[in-house]
């Protein structure tokens, strides 16, 4: 009972430090949260295979696990520090404040970390120690004292009331402190822009095949369908009336510009699929949208050139860099400065207020969100955050197609059906889809809509289901006539490969 009730000081202390850092956090900087300040910093110096398998293991969950486990760690050692506080007070406190110098250590080392990013973790150590020597007093007093050797049942009854007292106090105030931080955090949202029109606009999009193929992935992705991937806990917000894009490194006159400036530039406006590295054979890791933005070249010349760069190295704001081989930005296709997505300013999650696109490449080489910087470099000299994990440096994406219907695994009544999805060969174009039921012969399906070589394309095969379990398989050839690749390849180092192939039960 006494162990528990000590396990339970640390616990509270615990709580009520995360839970003070939290609230302060989200008034100073709301990624410098501590749980989020050390789960951040597990992120970048998790090695490759282990992040590879998380995310094949626990998808989009990955962030919400890997938070998780930071908490349940941090609160077990809080536990050991509350069983300590019994005989060795300082211990404990030593305890607390080593788990919160981390947070803070951690906070700090962010790449673009301020020293208000250590203001956080202070709080929750001065929570975190006030909390845990006062519940261990009352704890102290519940159990009626170590030297007592009689204590009196009433100072006993009351001490053990006071205890559980102190403690639900706690509990409820951490409790309040997290939902005001969070909904403090929430009410930052994105200052609303009006964005200018495109002088060189997208075509109308045609009507897709999502209109008589049942189940088939939309023409256009919708902004809240679409697939979100970076290393962020807490998504950036960015103050778009201070925001500033720099071009730097080997240029002939280093540029800043603020977002008015960038936005009074040409504005371009294409249909472009994005796929992200990490999609597995038939995964979600890809969507289509229309973008906004500035030809990035034309930012690039603002600066101009000087020397050999190969690189172009972005940065975000929270310091994350990707790296795009400088030829295939300057090779002619739509790369640009993307400042709306769909029709409107780009959503937080997506990169608010400016992010780029590149035609072509998977997201982690060419699609930088709250982009902030554009360094002219050269591999030689300079690394990005995902090519110092050993993932490759340029990475093209690869031709593929996914079934969405009928569903992997699902039942489906026997009859006139129809096989349907979306097949991919950004930058070379979808030439042909085929379908393969059972061991038959590869199908010529119907294609749906060119909305030209960047985007996807909807495909369909109309099926006579017989009941039974079938096969059914799909691949995608481009417009040059190269088949996808079918040997089976995980996302590391540049993208999967293999054909996908669904089971289905016809009734
Ligand atoms: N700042 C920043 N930009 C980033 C990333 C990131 O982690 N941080 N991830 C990249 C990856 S891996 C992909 S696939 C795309 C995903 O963009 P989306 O979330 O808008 O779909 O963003 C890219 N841009
Ligand atoms: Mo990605």
């Amino acid at each position: 009972m006494t162990r528990l009730r000590l396990a339970l000081c640390g616990i509270l202390a615990a709580m009520a430090g995360i839970a003070a850092g939290h609230l302060v956090a989200a008034f100073v900087s709301p990624a410098a949260s501590p749980v989020l300040a050390i789960g951040s910093t597990v992120i970048d110096l998790t090695p490759t295979p282990v992040k590879e398998w998380a995310i094949a293991r626990f998808g989009t969950a990955d962030k919400a696990v890997l938070q998780g486990s930071v908490l349940a760690g941090t609160l077990a050692l809080a536990a050991v520090a509350g069983l300590l506080s019994r005989r060795r007070m300082p211990f404990a406190v030593g305890l607390i404040v080593l788990l919160t110098g981390l947070a803070g250590a951690a906070a700090l080392l962010r790449p673009a970390a301020a020293v208000r990013d250590v203001v956080p973790s202070l709080a929750a150590m001065a929570a975190g120690v006030a909390v845990l020597v006062w519940l261990a007093g009352l704890a102290r007093r519940a159990t009626g004292g170590e030297d007592q050797a009689a204590a009196i049942p009433r100072t006993v009854g009351t001490g053990r009331r006071g205890f559980l007292g102190g403690a639900l106090g706690v509990a409820v105030l951490s409790a309040l402190a997290v939902v005001g931080g969070q909904l403090r955090a929430g009410a930052q949202r994105a200052k609303q822009i009006a964005l200018p029109r495109a002088q060189d606009p997208a075509k109308p999009l045609p009507k897709g095949l999502e209109a008589t193929v049942k189940g088939i992935s939309p023409l256009r992705t919708p902004t809240d369908k679409f697939y979100r991937v970076d290393t962020n806990l807490v998504v950036p917000q960015v103050d778009v009336d201070t925001w500033t894009l720099e071009v730097d490194g080997m240029v002939e006159r280093p540029v800043t510009m603020t977002f008015a400036e960038l936005s009074a530039m040409p504005l371009i406006e294409r249909d472009i699929t994005m796929t992200c590295v990490s999609n597995e054979v038939g995964g979600g890791y890809i969507g289509a949208a229309r973008w906004l933005g500035v030809r990035l070249t034309d930012v690039l010349d603002r600066a101009g050139v000087t020397g050999a760069p190969d690189q172009l190295l972005s940065t975000a704001v929270d310091g994350f860099t990707i790296s795009t081989p400088l030829s295939v930005v300057r090779d002619g296709r739509d790369a640009m400065v993307a400042i709306g997505m769909n029709g409107a300013q780009l959503s937080d999650t997506h990169g608010f207020p400016a992010r780029l696109i590149t035609p072509g490449l998977y997201g982690f080489v060419g699609a930088t969100k709250w982009l902030t910087k554009l360094t002219l470099t050269t591999y030689a000299a300079d690394q990005a955050y995902w090519t110092k994990r050993q993932w490759a440096t340029d990475a093209p994406i690869k031709t593929s197609a996914r079934i969405d219907t009928p569903a992997p695994l699902s039942t489906i009544p026997a009859g006139r059906t129809a096989v349907g999805g979306v097949a991919w060969a950004q930058h070379r174009g979808v030439g042909k889809v085929e379908v393969k039921i059972d061991d038959g012969v590869w199908q010529a399906t119907k294609l749906g809509p060119d909305v030209g070589v960047d985007y996807w394309r909807q495909w369909f095969l109309p099926w006579d289901a017989r009941p039974g379990l079938h096969r059914i398989s799909v691949r995608a050839t481009d417009l040059a006539g190269r088949a996808q690749i079918t040997e089976r390849a995980t996302p590391f180092p540049s993208g999967s490969s293999g054909i996908q192939e669904v089971v289905v039960t016809v009734t």
